[in-house]
């Protein structure tokens, strides 16, 4: 229970978020969460590993390019940066325990004002790191991973480690080596590089190729500070193909698995997946999952959406149930996320300015994804589409297929075999939409 009395005036009119079941008709209750619902020795809160995302939840104005904010907190008073601050993180924590969220996230300059000089920003880091330590401590929310901002300050127009100017370079590597400072002091699980502004506009005033090996000098220079400090949280790369730059380095999964064995750097880290950031990259949310999961690299998930006929990052809460069971499947049948979680990376619209509409955004994403989960389990435990995907490369299992898959028989030999033996081969149909119904079946009862 929340026990600090003082902070329970931030949302006065909303109490803890109950269960009441799929039947329910209230807005502020959960249909599908059931955070204390033991599942396999487990709550569901401790496999769903929710947690949010304190630049949109806390940090978000609703502004965009053409116009500024529109969402006015109350507790966004006063003068002194620092105490404003303060109060802020006491709104975020009276909100994570009457969510039910067990985790949050945080960029660095999400918490605490940007000072004239770094020794200033950390001072001010330090003071809100304090008091993040004390609410984690009251309310037992914890800090799912840490991350540096690389990419709002002027100074990062040209990006961080891969800023032409190895100043900037620099400047990054000390903001970063304080992030995770501050990541391992609020025991993070985890540490998240998104690409920022590294990628370029033009190659007319880029070294493409030098870029990239400072991006991946920067990886290795992280990682050897974490080891120095003793910092055991997971290394997570969160690829996104564009925006802000036109062609970010870290593209997607695929070619993401690709710069860090490249650079020898893939031991050290996982993905952390953004369901917004597949779709622009011309992906599923499915795809990402499954080309992490191959690799045993799936490290965590920012929940989100993005809309079909928008091509950028719009951060929506997702309600796609059919989408998140296809992702969840993805999810269980490589073993679930060990230290990662599920991010609400997600943002309200504009126009949706009360602060219970926070609240209405997440148990929507929240329940979506406690049902896929619940669905996701039903259709692992039956098999019945593991059954299938079995039986279609069931040639594989033995025989020569056996052999090819051993790598024990070249070209001359399959080339005898289909000469001799084998001859055309038997076309087999593929099913589709046998397995999409049988999906919808499981979907809509
Ligand atoms: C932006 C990213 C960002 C990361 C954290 O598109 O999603 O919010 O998750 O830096
Ligand atoms: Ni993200
Ligand atoms: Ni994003």
């Amino acid at each position: 229970m929340w026990p600090l009395k003082k902070t329970m005036a931030h949302f006065p009119k909303i109490r803890r978020i109950p269960f009441e079941g799929p039947a329910s008709k209230n807005p502020l209750a959960f249909r599908h969460y059931q955070p204390s619902e033991v599942i396999d020795g487990r709550t569901l809160k401790e496999h769903l590993r929710f947690s949010i995302a304190y630049w949109h939840a806390f940090r978000g104005t609703g502004g965009d390019p053409f116009g500024p904010g529109t969402i006015v907190r109350p507790w966004e008073k006063g003068r002194d940066a620092i105490s404003v601050a303060k109060t802020r993180m006491d709104a975020a924590f009276e909100f994570f325990t009457k969510i039910e969220s067990p985790f949050w996230c945080f960029h660095d300059r999400d918490i605490a004002p940007e000072g004239r000089t770094l020794a200033e920003s950390n001072r001010h880091l330090d003071k809100l790191v304090a008091h993040a330590r004390d609410l984690q401590k009251a309310t037992g929310v914890k800090l799912l991973w840490g991350t540096a901002n690389l990419f709002s300050n002027p100074r990062y127009m040209c990006g961080a480690a891969t800023n032409p100017d190895a100043h900037v370079f620099a400047y990054a590597a000390a903001q970063v080596k304080k992030a995770l400072d501050v990541t391992k002091a609020l025991g993070g699980e985890n540490y998240v590089f998104w690409g920022g502004r590294e990628g370029y506009e033009t190659l007319l005033n880029t070294n493409l190729k030098r870029e990239q090996a400072h991006l991946a000098t920067f990886l290795h220079l992280a990682v050897e500070y974490a080891k120095n400090i003793g910092f055991k949280g997971q290394f997570l790369i969160e690829p996104k193909p564009k925006e802000p730059t036109k062609h970010q380095y870290d593209f997607d999964v695929a070619s993401g698995i690709a710069f860090l064995r490249t650079h020898g750097l893939d031991k050290h880290f996982k993905f952390n997946i953004e369901t917004n950031h597949a779709t622009l990259a011309g992906h599923t949310f499915q795809h990402e999952i499954e080309v992490a999961a191959a690799a045993g690299m799936l490290g965590s998930i920012d929940a989100n959406t993005g809309d079909l006929l928008l091509g950028w990052d719009t951060d929506q809460f997702n309600t796609d149930v059919r989408e998140l069971t296809l992702a969840m499947t993805g999810i269980l049948r490589a073993g679930g996320l060990g230290t990662g979680g599920f991010n609400f990376d997600a943002k309200l619209r504009r126009p949706s300015i009360d602060p219970e509409d926070l609240f209405h955004a997440h148990i929507g994403g929240m329940d979506a994804y406690a049902l896929a989960f619940k669905l996701a389990r039903r259709i692992l435990a039956e098999g019945k589409f593991e059954q299938f995907v079995a039986a279609r490369y069931a040639s594989f299992d033995s025989g020569f297929g056996r052999d090819i898959e051993k790598r024990r028989i070249g070209f001359r030999e399959l080339n005898q075999l289909v000469l001799k033996k084998l001859g055309e081969p038997k076309p087999r149909s593929g099913k589709q939409e046998y397995l999409e119904n049988l999906l919808a079946s499981y979907l809509h009862g």
